[in-house]
C-alpha cells in the first residue's frame, strides 16, 4: 500500500514528473494507490470519518455510501472546460480554446501550494484492458479520496497497471485538485472544492499531452480517464493514429434465432445511453447485453470492420428516472458496492430519489442535506445525482465485454432530445448521409452541465463537449472511413428520438424497454430483410414493419413518430446551414452537398 513510489516504479520519466509535481502543489504526504481491495475498503472508511460519505444500510445496500457534494459542484462545468493548444485553429469554433503557453503559466500559478495540508493520491490507471496496445494508461494525481474510489470503479487501477507501464512505457499526466489547501488546525468540510465557478479549470493541453483540473470534485470535471482522457484526450489521439474515441453506448443485440449484431449509439449527456445500453426488451425472444454505457474506442479491424471497446469498468449512471420498470439492469448493477452522489436519503438509510418506483418516503434527507418530505415540492435528489457502479455487476453485461479487441459493430445510432421533428427512427442511405446525420444531430440540454436546461442546441455526434479538436476535422475523419475499407462493412447508420412530444408535453413513445421494437427493425434492416420506405430525409419503417404487438399506443401517435414534416426540416436545414458556417473552410464540402441534396429532396 502506500510505499515510497521509488519502490513501486522503475520509471524515470513517472519519477521525475512526480517530484515536480510535489514541488508545485506542496502536500503534506504523498499516497500511491495499489488498487487493492483493502485499499478500497481503507478509503471509504477514511470518506466515512471524514464525513464525506454517509455508510448505507448493509443490509439493504450492502457496502454502498452516499456522498454529498457542495451545491456549486454539481456537474461538468462546460464554460470551465479549456482546449490549449498553440493555434486556435486546431482547437476549432465549439472549443474554448487557450493558447497553451499562457494557459500553462497560469495552471502553474494555480495549482502552487494548492494541496497544502492535504494527502496527495497517486492513481494508476488503465483505459482499456491492462496492457492491451490499444489501452493508454494515465496518472491521476489528486487531493480527493472521493476521487480514488470512484476512480477504482470506473477503471483499472494500481499496480498491474504501473507493472504494464514499466520502465518507459507512455502515460498521460493527469493532475486534479479540488482547490482547497487546508492551513494548519483549519478543520476541513463534507465535500471541500473551489466555490467560485470562475476559479474552476479543466484545462487539455493536447500537444502535450496532460490535462490539468482544478476547483471541482465532481464526476468527469474530477474523474480525469472519462471525458477528459478517454474522449478530449483520446478522440485527438484517434484523429492522428486513425481510430475513434465517442461518446457512445455500446449493445450486443441477439434475436430469438440466436444472432447478435452489436450497435453503437451516440446520444449527448443525460440522453438515454445507460438506459438503452442495459435495456430489458419487451419483445419476446430478444435480448441486449452490455459492452459499454458512455464511450466508445473503436478501429478497423484485418477484416475491415468497425470494432469498438469499452474503456472504462463501471458506470457513472443518472439516478433520477432509474427503476425497476424502466432500468431493472441499473438498479440491479447499484444494488450494493455503489458510491450515490446527490441522492436523497431515507430514515432507513437506502437512496432514493425522483421516479424510482418506490412512493416517496414521508420523510428523508434531500441532496442538500435538510430534512425533506413529499410535500415540500422539492426535488430530493438532484437531477445530475449518479450512482457509481462496477460493470461487473451488471446482470446482462456481455460476455466480451473486456476482450481487447473488441465486438464488430453493425450499426451506429445518433439521437438527441427532440420534442419535435426528427421521427422516431431514420436510416440512413449511406455511409456520407449517415456522417452527415451524426453532424446534424442537436438536443435540448439537460442538467448533466451546470448551463441551462431544455434549451435547444447543436451537438454533432454527441461530442460537442468532448471534441479535442477541431469539429470540422473531426467531420473529415468520420468521411475518411469510407476510402479505408469496404462501403458495406461500415456500420449502417440511423437517427434515433424517443423524445418526441405531443401538443400536451407528453412523450409519444413509451421508450426504454419498448425501444426495443425500434433495434429489432434497426437488426432486419443490417440483415437486409427489414422494410423500409424512401423518403427525403433517409428510410424509414415501412408500414407495417415495426413490431408493435402487445404494445398501446394510438395510431395518431405513430403517425407523428414516423412523420416527415416538411416545414420542421427546412428549418432544420436552415439551421444546420447557419451552423455549417462557423466552422468556415474545416467543413467538409461533401457535408454541404449533403445538406443542399436534403433541402432538394425536401423540394
Ligand atoms: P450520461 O451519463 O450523462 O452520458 O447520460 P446517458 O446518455 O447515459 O443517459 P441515461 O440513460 O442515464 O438517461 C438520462 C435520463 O433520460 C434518465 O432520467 C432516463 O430516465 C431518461 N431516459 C432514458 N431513456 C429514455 C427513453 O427511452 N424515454 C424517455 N422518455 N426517457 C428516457
Ligand atoms: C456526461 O455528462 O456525459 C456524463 C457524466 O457521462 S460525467 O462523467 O460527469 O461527464
Ligand atoms: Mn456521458
Amino acid at each position: 500500500m502506500a510505499g515510497a513510489l521509488d519502490a513501486i516504479t522503475q520509471h524515470k520519466g513517472l519519477l521525475a514528473w512526480l517530484t515536480e509535481v510535489v514541488e508545485l502543489l506542496k502536500p503534506d504526504s504523498v499516497y500511491t494507490c495499489d488498487g487493492s481491495e483493502e485499499e478500497y475498503k481503507y478509503m471509504c472508511d477514511l470518506l466515512v470519518e471524514q464525513g464525506t460519505f454517509t455508510p448505507l444500510n448493509q443490509t439493504l445496500r450492502p457496502d454502498s455510501f452516499l456522498a454529498r457534494s457542495h451545491p456549486s459542484d454539481v456537474a461538468r462545468v462546460e464554460d470551465r472546460t479549456f482546449i490549449a493548444v498553440a493555434d486556435m485553429n486546431e482547437a476549432g469554433p465549439t472549443n474554448n480554446w487557450v493558447p497553451a503557453r499562457d494557459m500553462k503559466d497560469k495552471m502553474l500559478r494555480i495549482f502552487k501550494n494548492c494541496m497544502e495540508g492535504r494527502t496527495m493520491y497517486v492513481i494508476p490507471f488503465s483505459m482499456g484492458p491492462v496492457g492491451s496496445p490499444f489501452s493508454k494508461i494515465g496518472i491521476e494525481v489528486t487531493d480527493s479520496p472521493y476521487v480514488v474510489v470512484n476512480m477504482s470503479i470506473m477503471t483499472r487501477v494500481g499496480l498491474p497497471v504501473l507493472e504494464a507501464l514499466g520502465e518507459c512505457g507512455d502515460f498521460i499526466p493527469c493532475i486534479h485538485s479540488i482547490g482547497a489547501p487546508l492551513a494548519p488546525f483549519q478543520a476541513d468540510v463534507p465535500w471541500p472544492c473551489e466555490r467560485d465557478p470562475k476559479h474552476k479549470y479543466i484545462v487539455h493541453f493536447q500537444e502535450e499531452p496532460s490535462i490539468w483540473s482544478y476547483g471541482s470534485g465532481y464526476g468527469g470535471n474530477a474523474l480525469l480517464g472519462k471525458k477528459c482522457l478517454a474522449l478530449r484526450v483520446a478522440s485527438s489521439m484517434a484523429k492522428k493514429e486513425g481510430w475513434l474515441a465517442e461518446h457512445m453506448l455500446i449493445l450486443g443485440l441477439t434475436s430469438p434465432e440466436g444472432k447478435t449484431h452489436y450497435i453503437a449509439g451516440a446520444f449527448p449527456s443525460a440522453c438515454g445511453k445507460t438506459n438503452l445500453a442495459m435495456m430489458l426488451p419487451t419483445l419476446p425472444g430478444w435480448t441486449v447485453t452490455c459492452v459499454g454505457d458512455d464511450i466508445a474506442w473503436m478501429r478497423l479491424g484485418e477484416d475491415g470492420r468497425l470494432y469498438a471497446m469499452n474503456p472504462e469498468t463501471g458506470f457513472f449512471g443518472v439516478a433520477p428516472g432509474t427503476s425497476y420498470a424502466s432500468n431493472p439492469n441499473a438498479m440491479e448493477s447499484a444494488k450494493s458496492n455503489t458510491i450515490f452522489t446527490n441522492t436523497g436519503l431515507t430514515d432507513e438509510g437506502d437512496v432514493w430519489w425522483e421516479d424510482m418506483g418506490v412512493a416517496a418516503p414521508a420523510h428523508l434527507i434531500d441532496w442538500e442535506g435538510n430534512d425533506w418530505t413529499p410535500e415540500d415540492g422539492r426535488k430530493a435528489a438532484h437531477p445530475n445525482s449518479r450512482f457509481t457502479a462496477p460493470a461487473r455487476q451488471c446482470p446482462v453485461i456481455d460476455p466480451k465485454w473486456q476482450d481487447p479487441a473488441g465486438v464488430p459493430i453493425s450499426a451506429f445510432l445518433f439521437g438527441g432530445r427532440r420534442a419535435s421533428t426528427i421521427p422516431l427512427v431514420n436510416q440512413a442511405f449511406d455511409w456520407e448521409h449517415g456522417v452527415f446525420m451524426g453532424s446534424a444531430a442537436g438536443s435540448e440540454t439537460t442538467a448533466a452541465n451546470l448551463s441551462k436546461t431544455g434549451v435547444l442546441r447543436h451537438d454533432p455526434f454527441a461530442m460537442l463537449p468532448f471534441c479535442g479538436y477541431n469539429m470540422g476535422d473531426y467531420f473529415s475523419h468520420w468521411l475518411s472511413f469510407a476510402g479505408r475499407t469496404d462501403a458495406e462493412k461500415l456500420p449502417k447508420v440511423f437517427f434515433v428520438n424517443w423524445f418526441r412530444k405531443d401538443d400536451d408535453g407528453k412523450f409519444l413513445w413509451p421508450g426504454y424497454g419498448e425501444n426495443s421494437r425500434v433495434l429489432k427493425w434497426i437488426f432486419e434492416r443490417v440483415e437486409g430483410t427489414g422494410e423500409a420506405v424512401e423518403t427525403p430525409i433517409g428510410y424509414l419503417p415501412a408500414p407495417g414493419a415495426l413490431d408493435l404487438s402487445g404494445l398501446d399506443i394510438s395510431d395518431d401517435a405513430m403517425k407523428q413518430l414516423l412523420a416527415v414534416e416538411k416545414e420542421g426540416w427546412l428549418n432544420e436545414v436552415d439551421g444546420l446551414s447557419k451552423y455549417y458556417d462557423e466552422f468556415g473552410d474545416r467543413l467538409p464540402a461533401e457535408l454541404r452537398k449533403q445538406l443542399a441534396a436534403l433541402k432538394e429532396r425536401l423540394g
